[in-house]
């Protein structure tokens, strides 16, 4: 791997969120927003209605080729190995979300749980962004390092989670970029959305690490691999079902 990826790595753990700026091509971007559109449209979601987001879940999204590599992209996946230590991270999730102008963005909250601890650098997610992200439309802003505050600590045993009002009032700093680019977030980490007055499209996968799960993590992973037996895996590309099997 060499330093860039490190440091994409690096800045992911320490801060809680980093970037990969302009990663997929051209192609690859025209590619994605067609799909994404279609899909939208084949499950009955319409255009879009303003002030709403809209999110479509699964397996489903495996249909569209341009969708579902994003969720093996070798490069993304590489990164998230790095974050979380595994070399075959589980992919728990997939999902998409479209943000449909003017919307009001989204307030400050951790997606951890709260009053709970989390085993560190257990869970990550990708946000493949199909659409730009500035402070005037829809960017994430968040509090570099708050995801520590979360984590279990053998140093501090006592250590208690951080309170809502703690959430609501720590230092925010925003996180832009460029469609095509991916943003690796620890879902502790305290975030936010700018309101959006342009659309706001983007695929995300969470993916776990297969070990040091706490009881609730076993719980989520173990409802997610239950669901998914009912699957044929002969329907799963075959790049993706070594992250999609447990
Ligand atoms: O849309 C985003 O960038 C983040 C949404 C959010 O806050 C969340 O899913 O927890």
């Amino acid at each position: 791997m060499n330093n860039p990826d490190q440091k994409i790595i690096e800045t992911t753990r320490e801060n809680g969120v980093g970037i990969a700026h302009n990663l997929l091509t051209e192609e690859e971007l025209s590619l994605g927003r067609e799909a994404f559109d279609q899909i939208y449209l084949d499950l009955d979601k319409g255009p879009g209605e303003p002030g709403t987001r809209d999110s479509i879940w699964g397996e489903a999204l495996l249909k569209f080729t341009a969708l579902e590599r994003l969720f093996s992209h070798p490069y993304i996946i590489s990164i998230i190995s790095g974050i979380l230590d595994e070399s075959r991270p589980f992919l728990q999730k997939m999902k998409t979300n479209r943000y449909t102008p003017f919307h009001q963005g989204v307030g400050r909250h951790t997606d951890g749980k709260l009053g709970e601890l989390s085993p560190p650098f257990s869970m990550v997610s990708t946000q493949v962004f199909l659409d730009n992200i500035e402070i005037d439309s829809g960017a994430l802003i968040y509090v570099p390092k708050s995801h520590l505050l979360h984590y279990e600590s053998v140093e501090n045993p006592d250590h208690q989670p951080p309170t809502t009002e703690q959430i609501q009032e720590g230092h925010y700093v925003p996180a832009e970029l460029k469609a095509g680019s991916v943003l690796f977030r620890l879902p502790e980490v305290w975030h936010a959305v700018k309101p959006i007055h342009h659309l706001r499209r983007y695929v995300t996968g969470t993916y776990t690490s297969r070990d040091c799960v706490n009881a609730s993590m076993t719980e989520n992973v173990e409802n997610v691999v239950q669901f998914r037996k009912q699957i044929p895996i002969a329907t799963i590309p075959p790049n993706l079902r070594r992250f999609w099997q447990f």
